[in-house]
Parts: structure tokens; C-alpha cells; sequence
């Protein structure tokens, strides 16, 4: 029977659908990782993780090393259409394939994105505060700034970024992007950098991979450029942010707010940010429907039964794809 390792706790029902149907080994709950991995790695065909964690707290990386310890290994499965855990190209080097679970989540994610928007934007969690604290009794609460007519540039114009473009045309919203490269069938105008695009939006919308070509690349010179009516919402990873140069930018008036669904060192948020009132906090819930997870959850076993059955991975990623032999 195909071996499974899942190093990080998923959701109970894909553990317990996965350990139905094939011999699935739960390295977290292991009290000796090392002893169970130096025991299973050899027999081990197919990896189930995800980028970052459900429930057991940080991030685990399937990097080339811990690649290497898995010489039958064929598939790395992650549930979550980021994989920036995954050294993707070090494992299509060796055959291995690697699957996402894109298309199922964006809705879901694009509508977080706007939640965050609106939120951020319009100061509806700060105005629920006021109203609960008893300071309506006082007053009304402060103006704040509309969404109507502004610009919102879109860092990372994939398919996420498009659905989240989409709610913004229909919110009035002027749309502008930034990518690796422009679009040929998309009219959005097209910034070559972040710090072009943040210097031409009024709400600056985080929408790209993690890992290392983008890690830190909205700086404090992106910032600058956003200026101090911009506000910022990121939706993709942590590590796209300098956060220090995030958190100095939101107490001295650099930009005007932000909101976050993703942090550097998922569950840790930096102190600072709990405190300043300009900014919206998320625990990374951009596709925490029970619908879209179910999606989700069917879409990454459904690769891994592909897999073992020897039929077509349904959703391998783009660097498997790109080192496939030819089909006969
Ligand atoms: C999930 C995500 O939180 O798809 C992603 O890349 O970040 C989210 O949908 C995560 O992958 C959970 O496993």
C-alpha cells in the first residue's frame, strides 16, 4: 500500500480519508521525529503538507535536504495554492511531482481581500470598538476616508489578483497591476515595479507568491511611495512585508493603514501591530470557508488518489510541468 507522510496536522477528515485508503504516517504526533523518519523514509511515496499550518502552529519546510531523505518519494502534495514551503524546483529536478490547490480558493480568498479592504479603508472593526466601548454616547465616530474613485494596484495579477480586481471595478475602484511581466489580454495600465505601482495606487493590494524572488520586496521605499492617504492589505505571505519598515510606516503617518491577513512567523504577530489602531489584523483566513476547504481538502486528495491509481495528477504546479517529458 502507497506510504504517506504528512508532517504537519491537516484537518482531522483529510488525516482520517487519507489513512482509509492508504498507510499514512503523522510525523507531528510522533515523540521521536528522527527515529520515525530514519524508520519510514525509505518506503515513503507521497508527502502531504501544506504552506502554512492548520493547527499545529509554524511553518514546515519540504526543502531539497529534506527531499533527499525520501528516495522513493514521487509526489509532494500541498493543501493551499501557495507553496513556498515546497522546493518545488528541486523536486521536479528529480522527478518528483508536486500539486496545489488553485481555482478552488479564489473566490473565497478574493473576497477576504475585499473584506480587508472595506475594513481597512472605511475603519469598520475601529468604528465597532467605538460603538462597543460606549463612545458612541459621545459622539460619532470620525470620517474616514471612501473607496470610490481611487486607485487600487494590484501586486501580483494571477488568479487571485484578478478576482480581486474584479471586485474592485465593482466597487468603483480604478485597477493597476504589477507582475513579473505585463499581460498581453489584460487593459489594466501595468507598473514594472512595486514601488511604480505604489506610487500610482491609492490602495495597494499583496497578491503574489511567497518565497525568496519576492520575499521583503514591499520595503520602506514602496511605502514611501504609497504615501500617507495609502493604505496597504496583504493577502498572500508575510514575507512579502518588511514588517519593521511596515510597523514604523503605520506610527509615523507614512501610509495610512493596512490590513493583514498573513504575517512573517505565522501564528506570531509582532507586538507592535496590536497595538496601533490604523491597522486591521487577520489569522490568515483568506479561504476559511467550510465550503472552500472542503474544495480544497477534495482537490489535494483527489492528486494524491491520481497518483496512486496511476492516473493524471490533476493540479501539478507550474515547475513540474515545465520539467514533465514530453507525453508519448
Ligand atoms: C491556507 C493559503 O490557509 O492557499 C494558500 O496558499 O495560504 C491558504 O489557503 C493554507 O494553505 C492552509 O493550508
Amino acid at each position: 500500500m502507497t506510504e504517506i507522510l504528512m508532517p504537519v496536522r491537516l484537518s482531522d477528515s483529510i488525516a482520517a480519508t487519507l489513512a482509509s485508503r492508504y498507510t499514512l504516517h503523522r510525523l507531528w504526533e510522533a515523540k521521536d521525529q528522527q527515529t520515525l523518519l530514519a524508520d519510514i523514509a525509505p518506503r515513503i511515496e507521497a508527502i502531504v503538507t501544506a504552506g502554512s499550518i492548520l493547527a499545529s502552529g509554524m511553518s514546515f519546510m519540504v526543502d531539497a535536504a529534506f527531499i533527499q531523505r525520501f528516495p522513493k518519494l514521487k509526489l509532494i502534495a500541498n493543501h493551499g495554492v501557495g507553496y513556498d514551503t515546497i522546493d518545488a524546483a528541486f523536486a521536479a529536478t528529480r522527478g518528483i511531482m508536486v500539486t496545489n490547490t488553485p481555482d478552488v480558493l479564489t473566490e473565497e480568498t478574493a473576497d477576504t481581500a475585499f473584506g480587508l479592504v472595506l475594513n481597512t479603508v472605511r475603519e469598520f472593526p475601529a468604528a465597532e470598538r467605538y460603538l462597543r466601548a460606549g463612545q458612541w454616547l459621545g459622539g460619532p465616530y470620525r470620517l474616514t476616508a471612501s473607496l470610490r474613485g481611487n486607485t487600487m494596484g494590484i501586486l501580483g495579477l494571477g488568479r487571485i489578483g484578478k478576482a480581486i480586481a474584479k471586485r474592485g471595478e465593482a466597487f468603483g475602484l480604478r485597477i493597476a497591476y504589477c507582475g513579473r511581466s505585463q499581460q498581453a489580454d489584460v487593459d489594466y495600465p501595468y507598473y514594472a515595479t512595486p514601488q511604480a505601482l505604489a506610487a500610482a495606487c491609492d490602495i495597494l493590494v499583496v497578491a503574489a507568491p511567497g518565497g525568496v524572488q519576492t520575499r521583503n520586496i514591499i520595503d520602506a521605499e514602496v511605502l514611501k511611495a504609497l504615501g500617507p492617504r495609502g493604505f496597504l492589505i496583504n493577502i498572500a505571505r508575510g514575507t512579502l512585508v518588511d514588517e519593521p519598515a511596515l510597523i514604523a510606516a503605520l506610527r509615523d503617518g507614512t501610509i495610512a493603514g493596512a490590513g493583514l491577513d498573513v504575517f512573517a512567523q505565522e501564528p506570531k504577530v509582532p507586538d507592535a501591530f496590536l497595538s496601533l489602531d490604523n491597522v486591521v489584523l487577520l489569522p490568515h483566513v483568506g479561504s476559511a470557508s467550510i465550503e472552500t476547504r472542503q474544495a480544497m481538502a477534495d482537490l489535494l486528495i483527489a492528486n494524491v488518489d491520481a497518483y496512486a491509481t496511476g492516473g493524471q495528477l490533476l493540479t501539478p504546479v507550474a515547475e513540474c510541468m515545465l520539467a514533465r517529458p514530453p507525453e508519448q
